[in-house]
């Protein structure tokens, strides 16, 4: 059934009242927000969120994205990405390709470089500490915001070292931050009919907990648009909330579409803009603690991503370059896009474009060299 209720419903009058008042709002008032409240009543309650924690600024950032290998160990039947050992679209980066990448990165002044991967059957724990090593080495001021729990999980299983020690180990190497990647949907019903073996929903928040421990600030995500339902996307904001009131160790949160094309799931059809505006709203209504929601428009195509900033987003992710797992299953954004790019689409929205870095401060940029950046601390 289409969810159509407006405001002049009683139960959205008091969820409204909450929302002015920036109560927290339940468990059930979520679902019911989900599954039967009308898209603009989300998105006008979603904005009131959005406009009281970051007025009229847009955020963005310039980065650059490194996938340093597709090979994997494991099969959720949502990826597109992943390569078996002995494929003919197997890779596995060399350092000359990190160094080529990153020293592209810094040509193009990028701020942060966003690193995630397979779990290679054969590689070692020293060679994925290597790819963090390598990159800060070629540029040092760049921020590294790499590795999922998922990976994270699979170092500890092959250094047989505890996670705390991998977080260490990757923190001396150069780590700054930890990506939001890898928590498709927490109900362990659903988990395990679309990522049955990799790192549970305990080893996810253990992940994060010990990593905001560590002083590590990271980002959260959930895969919608498959086999869950209402329910489980509310639970799994809800679990987030409930981490994020013990450490505040979250940054931003950022809601990923299903792409169906080439994955075991392909006889799905994609989500449209409608629930991806839905699922933004919702994030911003349920999020309460988390300072940022991202419009991450790879994902959602420029056009939502553009209307989502009127819909709780207050991020749209950056220049990016070089995009893959989006694009191996079937994404028609382009790759990257300009900063020009990113600011167009941001101003045409009524917002006020800001660049920050991974951490959200400022990147002021000398004129006429995009190359030369600093932050305002
Ligand atoms: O964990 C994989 C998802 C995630 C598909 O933290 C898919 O700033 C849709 O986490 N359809 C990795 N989604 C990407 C990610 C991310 C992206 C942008 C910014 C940040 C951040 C994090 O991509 C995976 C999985 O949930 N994914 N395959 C697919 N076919
Ligand atoms: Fe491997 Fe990650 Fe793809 Fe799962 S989502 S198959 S863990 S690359």
């Amino acid at each position: 059934m289409p969810a159509t209720l407006t405001a002049n419903d009683p139960k959205l009058a008091a969820i409204e009242e909450k929302v002015h008042a920036g109560e927290r709002l339940t468990f059930d008032e979520g679902v019911f927000l989900d599954e039967q409240v009308d898209v603009l009543e989300l998105g006008r309650l979603a904005n009131v969120v959005r406009e009281r924690k970051h007025g009229n600024v847009a955020f963005y950032n310039t980065n650059v994205h490194l996938n340093p290998t597709n090979v994997c160990v494991y099969r959720c039947t949502f990826c597109a990405f992943r390569s078996d050992l002995k494929a003919e679209k197997a890779y596995t980066v060399s350092d000359d390709q990190i160094r080529e990448r990153v020293l592209e990165a810094k040509g193009a002044g990028a701020t942060e470089i966003h690193v995630v991967g397979g779990l290679h059957h054969q590689k070692p724990f020293d060679w994925y500490v290597n790819v963090v090593r390598v990159i800060k080495e070629t540029y040092p001021e760049i921020h590294v915001k790499a590795w999922t729990p998922v990976e994270i999980h699979w170092f500890s299983f092959i250094a047989k070292q505890p996670i705390r020690w991998v977080l260490e180990r990757m923190i001396e190497a150069g780590l700054g931050s930890m990506p939001g990647g890898g928590a498709e949907i927490f109900d362990e019903e659903v988990r395990s009919q679309i990522c049955e073996h990799k790192a549970d929903t305990d080893v996810w928040f253990d992940v994060h907990r010990t990593a905001h421990e560590l002083g590590l600030r990271t980002n959260a995500t959930m895969l919608y648009g498959h086999v869950e339902e209402a329910k489980h996307r509310i639970d799994h904001l809800c679990r987030l909330r409930e981490l994020q009131d013990e450490t505040q160790g979250f940054q931003t949160f950022i809601p990923l579409a299903f792409h169906p094309e080439n994955t075991g799931l392909d006889h799905l059809p994609k989500p449209t803009g409608h629930m991806d505006l839905r699922m933004v709203a919702l994030s911003r209504l349920m999020l309460d603690s988390f300072d940022h929601v991202k419009a991450y428009w790879i994902m959602l195509g420029e056009p939502i991503a553009q209307i989502a900033l009127g819909f709780g987003a207050d991020d749209i992710d950056g220049t990016v370059v070089h995009e893959l797992i989006y694009h191996d299953a079937g994404a028609k954004t382009p790759e990257g896009l300009t900063v020009a790019q990113l600011h167009r689409l941001i101003e045409e929205a009524g917002r006020e474009p800001v660049e920050r870095d991974t951490l959200y401060r400022r990147v002021v940029r000398e004129e006429g060299d995009q190359a030369k950046w600093r932050v305002e601390v």
